[in-house]
């Protein structure tokens, strides 16, 4: 396979005024492309060109670290842009049940979720992101370093919040709290969460 950048799934201006055209005519046309042309030269040659984007990212994790970053960071826009839409956010109500009820029984409730998604998103040193994903069958919050993902860490990733500066800083500047709650109160489209969390338990 060759990695191609997809379209957005919605137009440039619609996730305002939480993430501006702006900051996603720059996210997704130069950095997400980038991570695809950098990844395709990095793929020739490597001996993963037949294999699938997850089997990429997990058999080049500490072995081909350029072909890693870009093929990692290919996945986890591929995501990121689904795992926004308009309107999103909304809070517990509008998450749906089987996700809900995992999140309580494994999370400790919305409210702690939410305090411990965005901490760790917080306190990730430098570039990279914060997730939910699934392990061993139940949720767990967790962050990784630049282009890395919960997939090299035996880890289905539900939701990932980047945190790279590009992210927010033309919106936000350095206020990288203030991105995340609202990324978790206003972007965050919980029907696509749940759907990667149906998979992934199942
Ligand atoms: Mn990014």
């Amino acid at each position: 396979m060759s990695f191609e950048l997809p379209d957005l799934p919605y137009a440039y201006d619609a996730l305002g005024p939480y993430m501006s055209a702006e900051t996603l005519e720059y996210h997704h046309d130069k950095h997400h492309q980038a991570y695809v042309t950098n990844g395709n030269k990095l793929l020739d040659g490597s001996g993963l060109e037949g294999k699938s984007l997850e089997e990429i990212v997990k058999e080049s994790f500490g072995k081909n670290a350029g072909l890693f970053n870009n093929a990692g960071q290919h996945y986890n826009h591929l995501h990121f842009w689904n795992w926004m839409a308009p309107n999103g956010g909304g809070g517990a109500a509008k998450v749906p049940g089987n996700l809900l009820k995992a999140i309580e029984s494994d999370l400790g409730g919305y409210d702690k979720m939410r305090d411990d998604f965005m901490n760790a998103g917080a306190t990730q040193f430098g570039s990279g992101w914060c997730w939910l994903a699934v392990k061993g069958g139940k949720l767990e919050v967790m962050k990784t370093p630049n282009g890395e993902n919960p997939l090299v860490n035996g880890a289905t990733p539900i939701l990932g919040c980047d945190v790279w500066e590009h992210s927010y800083y033309i919106d936000y500047r350095n206020a990288r709290p203030k991105y995340l709650e609202a990324f978790v109160d206003n972007l965050v489209n919980w029907e696509y969460v749940a759907e990667l969390y149906e998979g992934a338990s199942s």
